[in-house]
């Protein structure tokens, strides 16, 4: 049975509408477990979507305009019904990055990017550097016909001073991971003033993507978030 209707780049076009991106895909392999697609067989392709920048931010805003005031999550609940909708029109189930139990979101953009981590943990890309982010992804029951991902050239291995190992107050990215605790307790603390007003000190220190970072209003938003502010 084929749920499959359009083309990748019609795909392409209705998430643009909303400031989205595809962010490439791969097919799972025959000895891999997928998670199901439409009908709930296991689905055969996936097409990861995200953001460059912050490209859906003004649609977003938008869309928060005529919802209740304060309603919970408004980014993943903007996410799931203009993606839901694509999702639908084009024959695919969409899941979400923040879905439980957590899908290897990170680990399909690698295979479907060719991107690899920087020392955040965040993936590093070419251009849009760390300033980019995945809203969702569509898993189709058919074989989607994709490019193969290329390596991509990794900006980390040639950055000798790694500024963004240097500039959190707290020391919470280093070899050794995030230390989630110590981030969350500054950033709620009197000293976080600047992680909250304007977002995390490491990952602006990056120079790479600078044209794509997020505006501070946009990062306060995540930060606020993340620190359930
Ligand atoms: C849980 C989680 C966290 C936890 C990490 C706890 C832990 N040690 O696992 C916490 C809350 C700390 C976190 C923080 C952030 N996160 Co986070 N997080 C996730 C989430 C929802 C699940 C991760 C997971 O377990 N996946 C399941 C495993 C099986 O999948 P995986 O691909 O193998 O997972 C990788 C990650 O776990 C990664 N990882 C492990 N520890 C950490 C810590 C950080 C900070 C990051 C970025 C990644 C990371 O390593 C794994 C191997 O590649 C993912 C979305 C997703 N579904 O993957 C986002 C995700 C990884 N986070 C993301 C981001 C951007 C962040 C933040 C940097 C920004 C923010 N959200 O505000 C913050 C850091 C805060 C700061 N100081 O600025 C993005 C990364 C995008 C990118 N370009 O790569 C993701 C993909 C969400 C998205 N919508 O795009 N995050
Ligand atoms: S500062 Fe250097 S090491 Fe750190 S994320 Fe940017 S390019 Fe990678
Ligand atoms: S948000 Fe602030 S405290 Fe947390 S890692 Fe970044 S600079 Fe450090």
């Amino acid at each position: 049975m084929t749920f499959f209707r359009g083309t990748v780049e019609e795909i392409a076009a209705a998430l643009a509408v909303n400031g989205l991106i595809l962010r490439g895909g791969f097919s799972f392999g025959d000895d891999e477990v997928a998670p199901a697609g439409p009908s709930g067989a296991p689905a055969k392709s996936v097409l990861l979507v995200g953001q460059a920048g912050a490209a859906p931010w003004p649609d977003f805003q938008r869309w928060r305009e005529r919802q209740a005031r304060d309603i919970a999550n408004p980014l993943d609940s903007w996410s799931r019904e203009v993606i839901g909708a694509v999702a639908k029109e084009f024959g695919a189930r969409a899941v979400s990055p923040s879905d439980r139990p957590y899908l290897p979101f990170q680990q399909w953009a690698i295979r479907a990017e060719g991107l690899k981590p920087s020392p955040l943990g965040i993936l590093m890309h070419p251009t849009y550097g760390l300033w980019h982010a995945y809203r969702a992804a569509l898993l189709f029951e058919d074989e989607i016909s994709l490019p193969e991902a290329h390596e991509m050239n990794h900006l980390c291995d040639a950055c000798v001073e790694k500024p963004c190992l240097k500039s959190c107050p707290v020391g919470a990215y280093s070899v050794a991971g995030f230390a989630h605790e110590a981030c969350l307790v500054h950033v709620r603390g009197t000293d976080g003033a600047p992680c909250r007003a304007g977002g995390c000190l490491d990952r602006n220190a990056c120079p790479y993507g600078a044209e794509y970072r997020y505006p501070a209003d946009v990062q306060a938003f995540h930060m606020a978030a993340f620190a359930g502010l």
